[in-house]
Parts: C-alpha cells; structure tokens; sequence
C-alpha cells in the first residue's frame, strides 16, 4: 500500500458514500499518508492492531484485504471495522479500545507471546481519564503496548489545543505525529439524503 493506494481508496468510498451506496457513517483520513507508512514498517504482521472511527488506512496498511474492508463499509461498518487475522479491531466509542487492547498486552504477557500491541488514538481521546488510567497500568505491569497519538487538532469540531489546554508531556511508549485534517469529522462535507 503506497500514499496514492490509500488516497485513491478514500476517493473510492467518498464517491459511493455521495452515491448514498454507504447508508452509515464514514470517517475518512487523509494528509497523514506519510506518517502512517512509515509507523506501519515496525509493525508486524503478527501484531495487533487498534484503531477508531477513523480506521480506514489503519487496516490497509496492517494488512487487511481491500476487498473486505470496502465490504465491510458498505454494511454500514465504516467505524467498526474488525479481522482475525491480521488481527484488527476498531471502534467508534471514544476511548473504547484502550481497555481492550490493554487487556491483550496482558494476555501476551501472561502467555509470553513476543507480539506488540498498537493503539491508535485521537488527541482529544489522549486527554481522556481512560487514556491515563490504561497508560499508567501499562507502564506498571511494563507491557508491550504503543499508543500513537493522531494529533489533527480537532475534538469533532472543536479546536483540542484551545480547549483542553493540553500540556502533556512526551509519555513512555506513546509517540505523536500531527496532521491537518483534509476531510471533515465526519462524511465528505457533501450534504447526503438516502
Ligand atoms: C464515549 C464517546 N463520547 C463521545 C463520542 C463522540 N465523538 C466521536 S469522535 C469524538 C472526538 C474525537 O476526537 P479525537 O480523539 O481527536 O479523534 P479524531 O476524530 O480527531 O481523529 C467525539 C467526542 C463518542 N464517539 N464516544
Ligand atoms: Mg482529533
């Protein structure tokens, strides 16, 4: 999957989801292209990976099929988007994989399984009470979790910086990249009636 395979995949389903052949939401990435190639080069395929609402490039790039994921999003499951193997799960609940795939990093280690565990996360899901807590047990219990913080600046559509005052600093096994948001929250800024 190069820049352009994942650009032309989001063009793909802005043009079905305008064509109202998607009856669901969608969450569409863009202008992060770069950043995410090269995070994805140190994941392997064996590890696990967890991504949201906005999961289309995450999955590409992890390995799931092309075709299944587009199937999967024409059943409405755009912010669902979920395989066993590569092993992929996402979810549109703000916050809501973090205790998840906690959970895995523990079983991995209780089963002395080598395999990583990747979460990807919003910036404004990284200043959620959730976020801290699953970070802090992560850290005590030293399990082989990454968090990758997608800074587009945007709680949906409020500026996270303006309000949240976020002043964290670098966290261990968390890493940030930024990004300009191309598309918006949500849909492709064309009003749909089904
Ligand atoms: C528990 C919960 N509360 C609220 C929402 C509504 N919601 C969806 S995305 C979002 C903001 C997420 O911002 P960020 O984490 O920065 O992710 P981005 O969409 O910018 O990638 C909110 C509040 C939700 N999906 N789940
Ligand atoms: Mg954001």
């Amino acid at each position: 999957m190069n820049k352009n395979d994942l650009i032309n995949f989001e063009l793909d389903i802005k043009n079905l989801y305008e064509k109202t052949k998607i009856k669901a939401p969608i969450h569409l990435s863009g202008n992060n292209e770069e950043q995410l190639i090269k995070i994805f080069k140190k994941i392997k395929k064996n590890d696990w990976v967890f991504s949201s609402w906005r999961s289309h490039y995450h999955a590409l790039l992890h390995g799931v099929k092309k075709k299944d994921i587009k199937n999967q999003i024409l059943k409405g499951r755009s912010m669902s988007i979920c395989s066993n193997f590569p092993k992929f799960y996402s979810s549109s609940i703000v916050g809501g994989t973090l205790p998840i795939a906690l959970g895995v990093a523990m079983a991995n280690k209780r089963k002395y399984k080598k395999d990583k565990v990747w979460v990807f996360i919003g910036d404004m899901t990284y200043e959620t009470g959730v976020f801290h807590e699953t970070h802090k047990y992560a850290i005590q219990n030293d399990l082989n979790i990454n968090f990758i913080v997608e800074d587009n600046d945007m709680s949906t559509n409020t500026p996270t910086s303006k309000i949240w005052k976020n002043k964290t600093k670098a966290l261990k096994n968390v890493q940030k990249y930024k990004y300009k948001r191309k598309f918006p929250h949500h849909g492709t800024g064309s009003w749909i009636l089904f």
